[in-house]
Order: structure tokens, then sequence, then C-alpha cells
């Protein structure tokens, strides 16, 4: 995966830190024998798919660092740089559960993310051209992907949907970033107008939170990426609306329980298709059930029809290698969103991104609602070619991944 480098793990620690909720989870420092110090810290879901491995075992982020030092620290100390799959294996082997219940799939990531770091710092490379070695050159920059509006279990009082989204695609990726902000404004200048006298929140991705409906929030948001789009701010800006529906938080007992309906299977797919034929949307995920493949296949087919909308797979696939190649054998989406976290390393990320690529799907990096304030978020797109990166629009938290792709773009020009 990663090309040999010198130098071997002297240190390894792993630590107790909060996320952006005020979650415990954990941090992981790697020191080499030549002095290079790596730190990474895990993000934590809080719409889990039901597949995700556990983020941490029965007990919490105390028992994961209690068996992080009784059963695996020894066994990391010592060990070369440069091998990503041998680490990997290592952490998984250690565990020894399916669902990294032992260690804590939180453990898990911060350190195989730490041991790429210290890689790629040992190797002097950026963390994506480590992962990546020559097959990316030169980098593909990421359309970006961030959330405007928040509603479900991100929000208190907004929406049964849990994320209004707009995709932004730019020549520049500051200029991306800089739209995706307009957008972000817009809808908070025409919130203030609506509801003039009334305190307006946030949600845990930074996004607004509203007491409006669903489909009166994402006609807010449609309208505004219009009107920031007509602005012409910047050549070849493109912002246009999506949504993250994770429709398995409000699916019960074979339906889709929304505050203003309550719709069967045939129902959410004909709903879903409605409004993206009505409002254009070019991003789609999770419109249907977690487990319902055949469902998802439906749909893309359907709104295949007109351009490409993207329909993306978070809940459904878990970045689980077995679950994609069962989506991609159906053609249940176009795209596949990662969480390294879902599945707990880096090593299994990428053979879902193999198998993703295989079958002609889009991969779309994602960060979590609860974040930390790291920026190797940035770099995994530019590894694994993906098509997108999914971040927040606000929040030090989420800026951090977004000024870290803006810097790597600098660097590279
Ligand atoms: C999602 C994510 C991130 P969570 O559903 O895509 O936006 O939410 O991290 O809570 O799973
Ligand atoms: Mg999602």
């Amino acid at each position: 995966m990663t090309a040999p480098a010198p130098g071997r793990i002297a240190q390894v620690r792993l630590r107790r830190i909060f996320d952006s909720r005020g979650n415990p989870t954990v941090e992981a420092e790697i020191l080499t024998d030549r002095g290079e110090r790596a730190v990474a810290g895990s993000p934590s879901g809080a719409s889990r798919g039901a597949h995700e491995v556990r983020p941490f075992p029965e007990g919490g982020v105390e028992v994961a660092q209690e068996r992080f030092r009784e059963r695996l620290r020894d066994r990391l100390v010592g060990q070369a740089l440069g091998d990503q799959a041998g680490f990997d294996a290592t952490l998984r082997e250690t565990d020894g559960s399916s669902d990294l219940s032992t260690l804590g799939g939180n453990t898990t990531t911060a350190l195989s993310i730490c041991y790429a770091l210290a890689t790629a710092r040992a190797q002097e490379l950026p963390l994506w051209r480590s992962l990546a070695g020559a097959s990316r050159d030169p980098p593909v920059f990421p359309a970006l992907v961030g959330n405007v509006l928040n509603g479900g279990v991100h929000a208190l009082g907004g929406p049964d949907i849990q994320e209004f989204l707009v995709l932004a695609e730019a020549p520049e990726i500051s200029w991306a970033v800089e739209g995706m902000v307009a957008v972000h404004r817009e809808v908070g200048l025409r919130l203030r107008e609506r509801f003039p006298h009334a305190a307006l929140g946030r949600g845990d991705e930074g996004g607004w939170v509203s007491p409006l409906g669903n489909l009166e929030t994402l006609g807010l948001l449609v309208g505004a990426c219009q009107t920031v789009q007509d602005r012409g701010l910047r050549a070849g800006l493109s912002l246009r609306p999506g949504l993250d529906l994770a429709a398995s938080e409000f699916f019960r007992d074979g339906r889709y329980v929304y505050r203003e309906q309550t719709l069967d299977r045939a129902g959410q797919i004909g709903f879903v298709e409605g409004l993206t034929d009505r409002f254009h949307l070019a991003y789609v995920e999770d419109p249907l059930d977690q487990e319902d493949f055949e469902g998802f296949a439906e749909l893309t087919a359907r709104l295949g029809r007109g351009g490409r909308t993207w329909v993306v797979g978070d809940d459904l696939y878990t970045t689980d290698p077995d679950r994609v190649a069962r989506g991609m054998g159906l053609a249940s989406t176009n795209a596949v969103l990662l969480k390294v976290n879902q599945v707990g390393t880096l090593t299994e990320t990428r053979r879902v991104v193999t198998r993703a690529e295989a079958a002609g799907a889009w991969t779309v990096c994602s960060h979590r609602s609860g974040e930390t304030p790291d920026a190797w978020l940035a770099h995994l797109p530019l590894a694994f070619g993906s098509r997108g990166l999914k971040t927040g629009v606000l929040g030090g938290e989420r800026m951090a991944k977004l000024n870290e792709l803006v810097r790597l773009r600098s660097r590279e020009s």
C-alpha cells in the first residue's frame, strides 16, 4: 500500500480527547526511532449505520485505553514503518472480533491513520502522496459537499431529513469553499427575514436549524443556491443542492415516518424521485433504509435518466467491502461514502475504493458529525481519487479540513 520507509515505531500512545460535541474519543500518537512524531484523532458519528464496527468496547474510551496498553502497545513498538497493510492486520488480529468490539473502531482508526502519517513524515511526503504512491499524479481535487441546514439526529427541533447540502464544484478549491459559505450566509439571511424574532441555532455540523418542515427547508436551500449561483461569484463555480436523508433514522415498521407524511417503500422512492426532478438535486445520500439494496437500485436507475445525480450509500454500506460488493453487483448506487471509522482501518477503506472503482462508481470521503480538528481527512480524496469530500461548511473542526485542502492545492500549483 505504501512504499517502504526508513524508521520504526519507538513509542505509541492512545489518549482520551474530546470531539466537537464534547464526547470523549481517542487520539493516537507515534514517535519514531528517528524522532518524527505523528498524531491522529478519530471522529464519532451520531447517526451510525447498523453495520458499522463498534467505536469503543463496552465501557467506553477508558476500557479501550486499558486494552490498548495490555494487548496492543507492545506488539506495535518496534514495527517498521511503510507497511500499512501489515500494521492494519495487526490491529485486526489483536482485536479478534468482526466488529472491532475488543479495541474499538475509533482506536484502530486513530492508530491506522497515525501510522500512515508517521510513514509519510519519514518519507518526507504529504500523507496523500505517501498513501497513493505514483498512481494519482497529478492529484485531482474533489468537489465539496457541505452541510447548510441540519435536521434529524444532528439538530434539536429541525426537519426529519438529516442534511441539506450544497455540492460545490469550481476550478479552484478555495472558490468552492467561498461558494459554500455564501450559500450558508444566504440561508441565514433568509431565515432572519422569515423569523425576525426567533433565536436561530446551528446543528452538530454547523448547518442552520430552523422550525421549518422538510419541504420548506429544501425550498430555502434551493433558493439560496440559485441566488448565489446567479451572482456569478467566480467563473466556473457551480453550486447545486443535495440531501442526506439518513432515511434509516425515520424508518419505522417498514414505513418512512416524516412529520408531514408517512410513506411506504414505493411512496418513498416516488417522493425522492419527485424531489430530485423538481429541485434538480445533484446529490442524494441514504434515501432509503440501510437494508434495502434493491430499493436503492430502483431509485438509482430512475435518477440515472436525466444527467447523473450522485446517489450515495452511507449507512447502506458502512464502508464495508462486502456490503459495497453487494451494492455494486446490484447497481444500488453510483457513489459510495467513505468513513474510515465505520470499518476501522485505512486498508479496508482502500479495499472499498477498489471495489467501487471497478464498478465505475464514485467515492466521497466524509467527516462525522462529532469531529476533531484533525486535517487528515482532506488527504484521503487525493489518495483515493475520490470525486467528493463531504465536510460541514462552518465550524473550526470542519474548516480545518477545507483549509488543509486549500493548502494542498496551493502546494501543487
Ligand atoms: C452522515 C454523517 C456525517 P454521522 O450521516 O453522513 O454527516 O453523520 O457522523 O452522525 O453518521
Ligand atoms: Mg450520511
